[in-house]
């Protein structure tokens, strides 16, 4: 068997009898379930064989065209196809200039990191003049725009908290906004060998406040009280919280006063504005007994603060984060161990770990001369709103007019919000191509598909932040139908633009991984390259057990300043009240959502897969319910709604529908359901209940809207819904199914 590895985890591999075995590498503690859905990568019916051209495309040439999305493909061999799109490509810089190129191209597609589809095609585009990019991600991109006003750097908060094995010591009370969902810890970008997080939890000895609208957000072996809030709303919980601390003279104003800045002025706004237990009773649904007791606890004991990822993924995303570490700033725990404020404990398998932290070989992507960018999660707006103005970060930006859209290893239609608005705004430009394994969602919206190897048809280099190994991913088997890999199609464009040579460095893509390992060595002390290929991996050395910035700091915050203008943790920061956003003022504030509903939808990541990635998969497939996303609903609001267990049910607001199938389970809190991320987008437009997703794709309802004006980040983690039973002609599900060729 060859070793490989995925951001779920390293294993080795074979394909025997047509049929992939998979063995997960053996100094993995915890291997994760998903592992289980690989062996779909291989021969499912939805990948792409050979290059695919949409019809309208091939016969009209580009343009803007409503029939993106709902046309034929036809196929094309490959040298046609790279003649069309270098030529589509030279037309565009020529006539528009590289600004018209999008290639932001966000997504994790595969681990391995020569073959990471979006560094090969912003290499490709820098040869060719550029293109305009994106910044920040989906996962954290509120805070990482927040968190540089409030500590001076985001990885102060991100990658500078205590570590699992200091919680275990020194920890007593963890206060988890979010939980710390296990589902989500086997994931690391770019790979991960030995999963630590899951024993940690198991040996977790701190009580934990468990405060979330679903109570599997934390191991079940764990000592916790669930504390079961309404879903955005925790600020409000937190503003409670932190009356309470100053009600009864709790809160310490030595560590206030030496380490922050604009306290005053929050307290000012928390006690001016009633914000006490009682108050956020009656909007996080939490009794104010519950919340003074907690307060008084917090106080008492060495307490960490923890908000996950999710939090910030909403409407007013930034004040969760903010209001988190000004509460953890008033119980004056910050840079002491096991106390203070955490951000991603349980959604990243890599925050709190202990593992090296050594920057593993990386394909260089050259410079972008073109200064035009978007932050992420505004792509609908770019593509339908050319020349249109918007606020981000103290700044007035503009959409540049985008003509050519080139994605390389993400999905769109899986991961932004409002599907049926992105399908509008899919149709603005003159020309989408889209590099893809499978025939997902984008691929079928684009106009040239052209089909890519999975990471088990080549070699690579693998390794995770934090991963303990680096991996020499061999080939386990031969390339599926006509796929070739990013690297090797962007080689032949670059031939025909004439930066052949440029792109390439004339490497093959062996001589490539051994070039940048060889490289990387020379600093590491690691073995040539042939010896470590031969042994199939590397360990790496240790890392740091714990961090010190914030200890450095609370030892001397004049000698180690965070780098905010006042060298303090900004519980109000006069820079972003100067930007005068109503939508997130200079201090955290309680801010309610715009949209209510009947119910409140949690679009979390699911449990059975990474993102929609091999939807197909053996694990992905025995998750579903009538061969729909299963949605969970608590067992009242399903009786309320005549659905039982099994049902098919229609999720709907006014923005879109899709069909799920029913789960009750009391593990939900009243009032919400949750239906998680990934289900294939499955469009059906000839059916009277239309738009209509057949398949349980929660973004055809959310909103796509920015968390606030500061960060423009991405709000796809709540939707206000509604559900009923579905009586109505049962559409089939074919997103899983190649389109008729
Ligand atoms: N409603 C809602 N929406 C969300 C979220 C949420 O909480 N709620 N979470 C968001 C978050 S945090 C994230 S990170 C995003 C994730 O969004 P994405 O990263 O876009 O999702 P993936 O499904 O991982 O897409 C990766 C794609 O790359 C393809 N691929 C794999 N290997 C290769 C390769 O070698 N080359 C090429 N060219 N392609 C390859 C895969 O087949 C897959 O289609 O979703 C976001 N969307
Ligand atoms: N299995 C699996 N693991 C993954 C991924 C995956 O797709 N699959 N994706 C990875 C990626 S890219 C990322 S960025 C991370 C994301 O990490 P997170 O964003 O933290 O993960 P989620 O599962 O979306 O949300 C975590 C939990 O937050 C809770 N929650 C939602 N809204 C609220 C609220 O308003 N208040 C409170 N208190 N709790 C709330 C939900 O119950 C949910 O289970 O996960 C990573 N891990
Ligand atoms: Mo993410």
């Amino acid at each position: 068997m060859r070793p490989s590895t995925s951001h779920w985890g390293a294993f080795s591999a074979d394909v025997t009898g047509g049929r992939l075995r998979v063995v997960p590498h053996p100094a993995d503690p915890a291997p994760s379930p998903l592992l289980g859905n690989l062996a779909a990568a291989l021969d499912h019916p939805s990948r792409v064989a050979r290059p695919a051209v949409r019809r309208g495309w091939l016969e009209d040439g580009p343009g803007p065209d409503e029939r993106r999305g709902r046309d034929e493909f036809v196929e094309v061999p490959w040298d046609e196809v790279l003649d069309r799109v270098a030529a589509e490509l030279g037309r565009v810089r020529e006539e528009h200039g590289n600004q018209a190129i999008f290639g932001g191209s966000y997504g994790w597609a595969s681990a391995g990191r020569f073959h990471h589809a979006q560094s090969q095609l912003h290499r490709f585009l820098n040869t060719i003049g550029g293109y305009t990019g994106s910044r920040n991600s989906y996962s954290n991109g509120t805070s990482s725009v927040l968190l540089p006003h409030v500590v001076g750097d985001a990885h102060a908060v991100l990658r500078q908290a205590s570590t699992w094995p200091t919680i275990a010591e020194h920890t007593e009370l963890i206060v988890a906004f979010g939980g710390v969902p296990e589902k989500n810890v086997f994931v690391t970008p770019g790979g991960v060998t030995e999963h630590g997080t899951p024993g940690h939890l198991a040996r977790l000895r701190a009580r934990v406040a468990l405060v979330s609208p679903l109570r599997d957000d934390l191991p079940s072996t764990v000592d916790a009280r669930w504390y079961p809030i309404r879903p955005a709303t925790d600020t409000a919980l937190m503003m409670g919280l932190a009356h309470t601390l100053v009600a009864e003279g709790l809160h310490d104003r030595d560590f206030l006063a030496r380490y922050c800045a604009g306290y005053a002025e929050f307290e000012r706004y928390l006690l001016g504005t009633g914000k006490d237990a009682h108050w956020a009773s009656g909007i996080t649904g939490i009794p104010a007994a519950d919340i003074v007791a907690l307060a008084r606890e917090m106080a008492a004991h060495r307490t960490l603060v923890t908000v996950t990822w999710s939090l910030q993924r909403t409407e007013h995303g930034e004040q969760p984060v903010w209001a988190g570490i000004t509460l953890a700033a008033m119980l004056g725990q910050i840079g002491l161990p096991g106390g203070g404020f955490g951000h991603g404990y349980g959604s990243m398998g890599d925050v709190g770990d202990t593992g090296p932290e050594v920057r593993t070989p990386y394909l260089p992507q050259g410079v972008n001369p073109v200064r035009e960018f978007i932050p992420v999660a505004r792509i609908a707006d770019l593509l339908l709103h050319p020349g249109a103005s918007y606020d981000y970060d103290g700044e007035v930006r503009r959409y540049p007019d985008i003509r050519l859209v080139h994605w390389a290893g993400g999905n769109p239609f899986h991961h932004h919000q409002d599907l049926n608005r992105l399908r509008r705004a899919f149709t603005r430009p003159d020309t989408v191509v889209v590099h893809e394994p499978f025939w997902t969602a984008t691929a079928r919206h684009a106009d040239v598909v052209l089909p890519v190897t999975t990471t088990l048809e080549r070699e690579d280099l693998g390794s995770g932040r934090r991963d303990t190994h680096l991996i020499a991913m061999h080939r386990i088997t031969e390339p599926r139908g006509e796929s070739r890999d990013d690297h090797t199609i962007f080689a032949a464009l670059a031939e025909r633009l004439g930066v052949e040579k440029a792109f390439t460095e004339g490497r093959s893509p062996r001589e490539w991984l051994e070039h940048l390992y060889e490289e990387w060595r020379v600093s590491s002390g690691a073995p040539p390259f042939a010896e470590f290929w031969a042994a199939g991996e590397l360990r790496l050395p240790p890392g740091p057990t714990h961090h010190t910035l914030l200890a450095d700091f609370r030892a001397d915050p004049d000698v180690h300043p965070l780098k905010t203008p006042s060298g303090r943790i900004e519980i109000t920061s006069a820079v972003v009240a100067g930007f005068g956003y109503d939508d997130c003022p200079g201090h955290p504030v309680w801010l309610p959502p715009k949209e209510t509903g009947p119910l409140r939808l949690i679009a979390n990541q699911p449990r059975t897969r990474l993102h929609s990635q091999l939807d197909g998969g053996a694990v992905s497939r025995a998750g579903k319910v009538a061969g729909r996303e299963a949605i969970r609903l608590n067992p009242a609001d399903a009786a309320a709604r005549g659905i039982g267990p099994g049902d098919v049910v229609r999720v709907f607001n006014a923005r879109g529908a899709c069909l799920a199938g029913a789960v009750l389970d009391d593990a939900v809190r009243p009032g919400v359901a949750q239906l998680p991320t990934g289900a294939w987008f499955d469009p059906v437009d000839d059916h009277p209940a239309s738009p209509l997703c057949a398949h349980g794709n929660p973004n055809v309802l959310t909103a796509d809207v920015p968390s606030s004006r500061l960060s423009q980040g991405c709000a796809g983690q709540h939707a206000a819904v509604d559900v009923e039973r579905f009586d109505g002609p049962l559409p089939e599900v074919t997103a899983l199914r190649p389109p008729p060729l």
